[in-house]
């Protein structure tokens, strides 16, 4: 399966050229189909690192994409995702705290596009390398959306997922929807999995978010999701004619699954 690996950035420097060579090394050829750096504007050298590599022309499939102004972690991943061409995306933070060599392990679990089984699989960090601070926020924030949201992901926030680039786009998107996938993919139907990934520490520049930041606007987006979650319908489809076309992949998962059909109109 190729796939697009969707590295966004902001302030990188030091880090970003660096983990697109290491990415380049551990990910097998035949499985890494372009790679794909969203620069959020940065004001440090992210772009020379990047613009480097591609000049010197030896990582094919290597792109480079910058917002004229800063607009956002997950808004950077969906302008890389709109851009990538095959069907399969991976993500990974741009600071390499995520490790490339995971990409395999997290690919070999998610279902081909369109087939039963996983059209997510997010990476769980065991060996979490952030500060103290960080990591009882970051676990007291996964406890509070898994008890609203019941989305059973320990550590939504993790960087590193592969999944099926279309059901990504046909997600509603918000600013910070990067932290709220695995509860997204299954509200519209999706079957979701995990596995357990290196965390490795940053080598250069500095964290992008404060704590408070991070918490109020959590729960903020919290309540969106959760909105979300109650106001959306997932119709399994019975019909489809004329007979010998296929049902919707949705439908026949569902059939597979043995869910039953929702009353119409019940909301
Ligand atoms: N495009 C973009 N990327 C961002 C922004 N803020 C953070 N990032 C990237 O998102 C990733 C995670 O951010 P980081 O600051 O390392 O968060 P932490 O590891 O949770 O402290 C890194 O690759 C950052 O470069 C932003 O506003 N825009
Ligand atoms: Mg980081």
């Amino acid at each position: 399966m190729r796939v697009s690996v969707v590295i966004p950035a902001l302030n990188e420097a030091g880090n970003i050229g660096r983990l697109v060579t290491e990415t380049y090394a551990v990910v097998p050829a035949e499985m890494l189909g372009e790679v794909i750096v969203v620069d959020d504007g940065s004001n440090d050298g992210t772009p020379d690192e990047i613009k480097a590599l591609i000049q010197a022309g030896n990582l094919p499939g290597l792109r480079y994409l910058r917002h004229g102004a800063r607009s956002g972690q997950s808004t950077a991943m969906r302008t890389g995702i709109l851009a990538a061409v095959h069907p399969v995306i991976a993500t990974m933070d741009g600071d390499g705290q995520n490790d490339p060599r995971d990409i395999p392990k997290l690919l070999a679990r998610l279902a081909a596009p369109g087939t039963a089984g996983p059209a997510l699989v997010g990476g769980i960090r065991t060996n979490r390398q952030a500060e103290g601070s960080k990591r009882i926020a970051s676990r007291a924030a996964n406890w509070i959306r898994d008890a609203v949201l019941k989305d059973n992901c320990p550590d939504t926030g993790c960087g590193i997922k592969v999944y099926w680039r279309e059901a990504f786009l046909r997600l509603p998107f918000f600013t910070s929807i990067h932290r709220y996938l695995p509860a997204l993919f299954q509200t519209y139907g999706h079957d979701v999995a995990y596995e357990p990934v290196n965390d490795r520490a940053r080598v250069a520049g500095v964290s992008k978010y404060s704590n408070l930041v991070r918490a109020l606007v959590g729960l903020y987006d919290l309540f969106g999701v959760t909105w979300l979650r109650y106001r959306t319908r997932v119709p399994s489809i019975v019909a489809d004619l004329p007979e010998g076309r296929q049902v919707s992949d949705l439908a026949s998962r569902m059939k597979a699954r043995g869910e039953p059909p929702r009353k119409s109109g019940q909301d």
